[in-house]
């Protein structure tokens, strides 16, 4: 999609630290990590947010997450333990339009997500 940022950082119009690209999935490093590990995890396909999947997304969402693990154990934090955020609408403090998994570790993350 045109103006997506998301979408021109899959296409490599925008630079970013990639971490993981196969041919239906990107990752790469937050601009604004909150933790000593912050990717983002995303479809090359452009899907607005969480509530717009459909059935034929079911197989790249199940690899998604396959692909948050293979980086986490490169990223070392597969033993202490991450989290996994997907933001979802205005409420949910999604701020890019593009469905993205936020993988976040390296340090004791707090117990409570929400604020
Ligand atoms: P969310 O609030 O869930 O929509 O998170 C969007 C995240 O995207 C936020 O943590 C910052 C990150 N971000 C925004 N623009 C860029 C960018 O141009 N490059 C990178 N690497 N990350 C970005």
């Amino acid at each position: 999609m045109e103006d997506c940022i998301f979408c021109k950082i899959i296409k490599n119009e925008i630079p970013s630290q990639i971490i993981y690209e196969d041919e239906n999935i990107k990752a790469f490093r937050d601009i604004h990590p909150i933790a000593p590990v912050h990717i983002l995890v995303v479809p090359k396909k452009h899907i607005p947010s969480l509530i717009e999947l459909t059935n034929e997304d079911k197989e790249i969402i199940g690899k998604i997450y396959l692909v948050i693990n293979e980086i986490a154990e490169k990223e070392n934090i597969k033993e202490k333990g991450f989290r996994v955020i997907v933001n979802c609408g205005e409420d949910g403090g999604q701020e890019v339009k593009h469905l993205h998994f936020h993988l976040i570790g390296g340090k004791k993350l707090g117990t409570k997500i929400v604020s």
